[in-house]
């Protein structure tokens, strides 16, 4: 187990598990607090996931004490996006909330897509 994941793993979580390098991941970034990975299902020519470490389920669950964490992985995503050179020409930052939302697994994630021109509004 990660003793750096600052907070319970959750067993049945995937993202926990990609965390832990239990299952395989395509991993394109990790400090302490987060870890970015391709995601496995992309929906644009660049689509990978920002996630914390720490097991936080969704949006809703967000707190005073992440506020931090938060702003860390937006300031993660944007040094990606200019790293990997397309910063210029744009992209999309989504984070789906709860049933409704479109979210599936139960570990807050940002999704971050690019490489194509992005349609409003989504489905
Ligand atoms: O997005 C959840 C996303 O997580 C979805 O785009 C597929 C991706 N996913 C699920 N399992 C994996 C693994 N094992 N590796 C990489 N990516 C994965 P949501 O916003 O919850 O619908």
């Amino acid at each position: 187990m990660d003793e750096n994941r600052g907070g319970e793993k959750v067993t049945d979580c995937v993202f926990c598990s990609i965390i832990d390098k239990e299952i395989p991941s395509e991993i394109i970034y990790e400090d302490d607090k987060v870890i970015a990975f391709k995601d496995a299902n992309p929906q644009a020519p660049i689509h990978f996931l920002v996630i914390p470490r720490e097991h936080i389920e969704s949006l809703n669950s967000i707190d005073e004490e992440n506020l931090e964490l938060i702003g860390h992985i937006f300031y993660v995503i944007k040094k990606l996006v200019k790293q990997m050179g397309f910063h210029e020409e744009g992209y999309r930052i989504v984070n789906n909330c709860g049933e409704f939302g479109g979210q599936t697994v139960s570990h807050i994630h940002f999704h971050v897509l690019g490489g194509r021109k992005f349609s409003w509004p989504p489905g």
